[in-house]
């Protein structure tokens, strides 16, 4: 039986979903953010030593990392959601997969960790240095890099369906987590392709299924 060991509010909803695409029977475990640091309880590294989440067991065999979790229940269950052989649509297939975590998740944790620097700096002169330097940092280097990513990608979405081409495959899965989170606070209206992709997985009913499963989700 598979388990998803599913923390509240986090990537883990991407696998929450391929398992419902996939018809699959699993179940959730669910962990939650503490509420001060947001990080995941400890007991989640009785699963997996850097306790993260999504992480999946299945049997004898664990597997985390999103990507990896993507491509283990694509080869064991779901063949169909990975592009033929040799095809240009595996190429794409395989560069989306990577560029979610490898190029445009990390600016936007970046980001994400700048923004708390902000909100939580005290005393007053602490919190006006850290604000100018993370202003400096956000402008000067992580936004430019945002927003460069979000334009590829929109231009992208509008000359394909999906991510790599004319049929829904892993890679859509991986790359709906940080088009979700840079969409949640109702920014993006430059980017009308991504707007227009996300509002699509929100309709599809196995997206559906999953939000019901999964709870609490900042994002959908
Ligand atoms: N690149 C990893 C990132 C895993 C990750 O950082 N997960 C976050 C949730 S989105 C987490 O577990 N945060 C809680 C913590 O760090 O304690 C993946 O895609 O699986």
């Amino acid at each position: 039986m598979i388990i998803l060991h599913h923390l509240n509010n986090s990537r883990s909803q991407r696998i929450l979903w391929l398992l419902e695409e996939l018809n699959l029977d699993y179940e959730i475990k669910h962990y939650k953010r503490d509420a001060k640091t947001n990080l995941a309880p400890s007991t989640l590294k009785l699963i997996h030593p850097l306790g993260k989440s999504p992480v999946i067991t299945d049997g004898d065999v664990t597997v985390a990392e999103s990507g990896a979790i993507i491509e283990y229940l694509i080869e064991q269950y779901g063949e169909h959601l990975k592009p033929a052989a040799n095809s240009e649509a595996l190429r794409q297939y395989q560069y989306w997969l990577h560029f979610a975590e490898g190029s445009l998740m990390p600016p936007m944790v970046a980001k994400l960790v700048f923004d708390k620097v902000r909100a939580n700096a005290k005393p007053f002169f602490i919190k006006m240095v850290a604000n100018k330097i993370a202003d400096k940092v956000m402008e000067g280097y992580y936004m430019p890099i945002i927003t460069n990513n979000l334009s590829y990608v929109n231009a992208h979405l509008q000359n394909s369906p999906w991510f790599a081409g004319e049929e829904l495959t892993g890679a859509d899965f991986q790359m709906s987590f940080p088009l979700e989170a840079s969409f949640s606070r109702g920014g993006g209206k430059q980017y009308p392709a991504i707007e227009a992709y996300v509002k699509k997985i929100h309709h599809r009913e196995a997206y559906k299924r999953a939000l019901e499963k999964g709870g609490e989700y900042a994002y959908a």
